[in-house]
């Protein structure tokens, strides 16, 4: 067994974690403040959102310099001693790696731009004009035309993200090499190993127009590994969000030699229109939504592992995007939680979700500041869309919603900063916050506590197989895991309405494991369910 296979990871994205300085933004020292409340929960790792040095057009994934600290966030003792600390934890860093693209600011593209023949010219993707424009109509994830013309050198380059983040080209060897040098420096620190962005895009084939799964994109990542993770005790897990559980398997096959497991993302988009973008909105369908979520937990049976999660720093709240803020916000918090962290993987908490926090509604454009959704702001009201709907939209799905500032308490600024905060904090601060949280028995936070430590104590949780019960009902998600004659039932009602359900073959004697109802007992004939309740009970 490795150790990422029953560990817990949580993810801190740093600028709205915790200040320490009083500037507005969250920073280093303000992470290893709060260590001893991460240990608290119970968890194993901490997946760093990046703190490299950034001019921040991409929130700090637009990187000019790989083994830098940004002075925002502190200094380079800063970060060792966050290792040092986590570790007398039991708390591992996991960095964040963005290795498809770099910042135009990095040294590698100031050099690269300066003419055709400089020896960075081929780290990135450089294209003659074709009949004066572009050189075909590839699209940045951020609106617009991924090619950028660049005057002096009449090329343009190609960025997937956005003009401010050039795409690295991979099939440069000495570029690779370049990139392995820094992921040792990185794990030569003693870092427990590497989320990394975007890494299906790596072997992208930009004339064909061939972005995610290139012909060489495991090729590099077995050289990767060779150069890099061979023989050290980290994990690695990629965000692919083109996976399918085929693909999935050839990055996190421990034969294979590449990543421990990948971010897959497909119950992540059947709340938008097929074919379309993440802002044109679709009612999620829970069947549809269930077949998803298990048709994963079967796939990696045997070999492959997966992640779990519901939200990131790019998407919205897990509690205002299928659960129900307000009437429900504890009860589904949990019901959530209880989902998830009973499934087969490895669990990912995004900050503020173990204290439910929620979306933030805006009503103008001026209170955003992502690039992804101003971008995409500008560009939709250029094609007619009303300003309502877009700030629908953004509300429901923007990304900002993601990095509101943690919530640590009822004082100004939610605890978070003494200065005025980069990003402004929720009003629902001063009841939804981690001083509350951890004082209620019944808060979120002892949910995900409970669930944590069950998973540390149940090898059943982390090794027992999955399977789906009642896969046509609409609004209940139940599940089994059966390991070694014992037996674990998962019910999770994500509704706001009562339930009732029958189930058969259940077992007679049962404890209950975890509840958000204090249920006590269960008949199986006819399960009354309240709005989102969710248990777990477990027999043999
Ligand atoms: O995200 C990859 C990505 O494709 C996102 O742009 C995603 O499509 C969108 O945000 C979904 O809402 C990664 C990082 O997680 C993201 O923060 C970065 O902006 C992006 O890569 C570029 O590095």
């Amino acid at each position: 067994m490795k150790w990422w296979q029953n560990a817990v990871v949580y993810q801190v994205y740093p600028r709205s974690f915790q200040d320490s300085n009083g500037d507005g933004i969250g920073d280093i020292p303000g992470i290893t403040s709060r260590l001893d409340y991460l240990e608290e929960l119970g968890i194993d790792a901490i997946w760093l959102s990046p703190v490299y040095a950034s001019p921040n057009d991409d929130n700090g994934y637009d990187i000019s310099d790989y083994q830098a600290i940004h002075p925002e966030f502190g200094t380079m003792e800063d970060m060792d001693e966050l290792i040092a600390e986590g570790e007398k934890r039991g708390i591992r860093i996991v960095m964040d790696l963005v290795v498809n693209h770099t910042s135009d600011e990095h040294n590698w593209f100031v050099e690269a731009r300066k003419s055709k023949d400089n020896a960075y010219r081929d780290y990135y993707i450089w294209r003659d004009p074709v009949d004066g424009q572009a050189p075909n109509d590839l699209t940045s994830a951020f609106n617009g035309s991924a090619w950028t013309f660049d005057e002096d050198s009449g090329q343009y380059y190609l960025h997937l993200f956005s003009r401010k983040q050039p795409d690295l080209n991979w099939e440069n060897e000495r570029m690779r090499q370049d990139v392995y040098k820094m992921m040792n420096f990185w794990l030569d620190k003693g870092v427990g190993g590497f989320r990394l962005d975007v890494i299906d895009l790596i072997g992208k084939l930009p004339d064909e127009k061939l972005t995610a799964n290139g012909p060489k994109l495991h090729d590099y990542l077995k050289e990767m590994h060779e150069h890099t993770l061979k023989g050290r005790d980290v994990m690695t897990v990629g965000e692919t969000w083109s996976a399918t559980p085929d693909s999935a398997k050839l990055y996190s096959d421990p034969a294979r030699n590449e990543l421990s497991m990948v971010f897959q993302f497909e119950h992540m988009m059947l709340d938008e229109q097929p074919g379309k973008t993440k802002w044109d909105l679709k009612e999620l369908d829970l069947v549809e939504w269930k077949q998803a979520l298990s048709k994963w937990q079967v796939a990696f049976k045997e070999d492959g592992w997966n992640s779990l999660f519901w939200n990131n720093h790019d998407t919205p709240r897990v509690v205002s995007r299928w659960g129900n803020d307000d009437t429900y916000r504890i009860e589904s918090a949990k019901c959530f939680a209880i989902l998830l962290h009973l499934m087969k993987g490895t669990p990912y908490i995004y900050q503020g979700e173990e204290i439910g926090m929620t979306n933030r509604i805006i009503t103008s454009i001026d209170e955003v500041d992502d690039i992804e959704s101003r971008n995409m702001y500008h560009e939709r009201l250029e094609q007619g869309y009303s300003k309502e709907e877009i700030l629908h939209a953004i509300n429901v799905k923007g990304r900002d919603n993601a990095r509101t500032p943690v919530q640590w308490d009822s004082s100004e600024h939610a605890g978070f900063t003494t200065g005025k905060p980069w990003l402004a904090v929720q009003p629902n601060y001063t009841s939804i916050n981690v001083e509350q949280a951890l004082s209620d028995k019944e808060s979120v936070f002892h949910t995900y506590k409970q669930l944590i430590q069950l998973r540390k104590d149940h090898p059943a949780i982390v090794w027992g197989d999955y399977i789906l019960l009642l896969p046509d009902n609409p609004n209940v998600f139940a599940y089994e895991r059966q390991y070694q004659g014992e037996k674990w039932v998962v019910l999770a009602s994500i509704s706001d309405e009562k339930q009732k359900v029958s189930l058969d073959d259940m077992p007679t004697e049962y404890e209950v494991m975890v509840t958000n109802y204090n249920r006590s007992a269960v008949d199986w004939n006819s399960v009354d369910l309240n709005p989102y309740e969710a248990f777990a009970v477990r027999a043999g």
